[in-house]
This record gives C-alpha cells, sequence and structure tokens, in this order.
C-alpha cells in the first residue's frame, strides 16, 4: 500500500507536529512516500530542490499511490492542487479536519465527499487518528 500524504508546507507549519503524529501512524498502514511533510523541523529551503522539481516529483508519487490521506485544518494552495489532482485520478481520498481549529474548511473540499471513496473526517485530536485511519484502510482493502 503507497500512501501519499499532504499537509501544509508553505501554507504554515504551525500543525507540524500533529502532522508528524499522522505520518507515524499511517506507517502502519503502508509505505508513506511524502514522509518529508510530517517532519516537523522541515524549513522553508525545504530539501534544496527547485519548485518545478519538487511540483513533478510529487505529481510522479501520487499517480503511484494507492491512497492519498491529507490533513486540511491549516489551509494550503498545494495541498487544495493535490486533492484536486488525486480527485481526478480516482485515488481513494481520506481528509482529515480539526473543528477546533474555528476554521470552516473549503466547500470544494467537504462537497467532494461521497463516503466512500472521497472521504472528509472531522476529528478532534491525535488520540482520534488511529481508530480513523484503521476504519478508513479496512475500507481501502474491500
Ligand atoms: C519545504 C518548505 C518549503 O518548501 C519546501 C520544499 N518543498 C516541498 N517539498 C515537498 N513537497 C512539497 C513542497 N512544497 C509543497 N509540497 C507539496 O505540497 C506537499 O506534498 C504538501 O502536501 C503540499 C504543501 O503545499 P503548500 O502550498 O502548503 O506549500
Amino acid at each position: 500500500m503507497k500512501i501519499y500524504f499532504c499537509a501544509s508546507i508553505r501554507g504554515g507549519r504551525e500543525d507540524a507536529p500533529v502532522y508528524e503524529h499522522i505520518v507515524k501512524t499511517l506507517g502502519k498502514f503502508g509505505e508513506v512516500l511524502t514522509e518529508h511533510v510530517g517532519d516537523r523541523h522541515l524549513t522553508d529551503t525545504g530539501e534544496g530542490l527547485q519548485d518545478g522539481a519538487i511540483h513533478d516529483r510529487d505529481l510522479v508519487w501520487l499517480r503511484q499511490a494507492d491512497a492519498v490521506v491529507a490533513e486540511v485544518t491549516q489551509p494550503s494552495l498545494g495541498v487544495g492542487y493535490e486533492l484536486g489532482h488525486a480527485y481526478l485520478l480516482e485515488k481513494k481520498i481520506l481528509c482529515l479536519f480539526r473543528p477546533s481549529s474555528g476554521r470552516r474548511l473549503s466547500a470544494m473540499i467537504r462537497g467532494a465527499a461521497d463516503g466512500e471513496r472521497v472521504q472528509v473526517i472531522d476529528y478532534h485530536g491525535l488520540d482520534d487518528v488511529n481508530e480513523i485511519l484503521e476504519r478508513f484502510f479496512k475500507m481501502e482493502a474491500r
């Protein structure tokens, strides 16, 4: 199972510890192609790649992925772009959103959910993540 994890980078890294926890938990379910997104020490210089190289490499990984998991609480243009691609590539998608942030999730993300191939789950904290992922990947295996 190849998993593409998306979360905000230049959109803001305030939730980086949350991303790190999700990436660690995702490791139980498969190979996370984008582990670096969960690295709380990631800086704005990133891995030293040009933006074009990052874009092209990430889209190759996205095509290879069996499932896409996104933390969407912090709005990010990059994550929205990746989710649009994943949707059109007919990937199985799980978006995780924390209502306690006080934000409202974009209608283009929440409105894409069909409860099966595309799921948007509201969660409250790190303790919820494992169970949500177990349910998602059990459905994925069917
Ligand atoms: C690190 C910090 C700033 O730039 C970097 C290096 N850049 C990236 N490296 C890998 N993936 C990236 C990078 N920038 C964006 N992405 C992809 O877009 C990731 O897969 C994230 O899911 C998403 C984040 O988009 P923004 O718009 O929040 O940066």
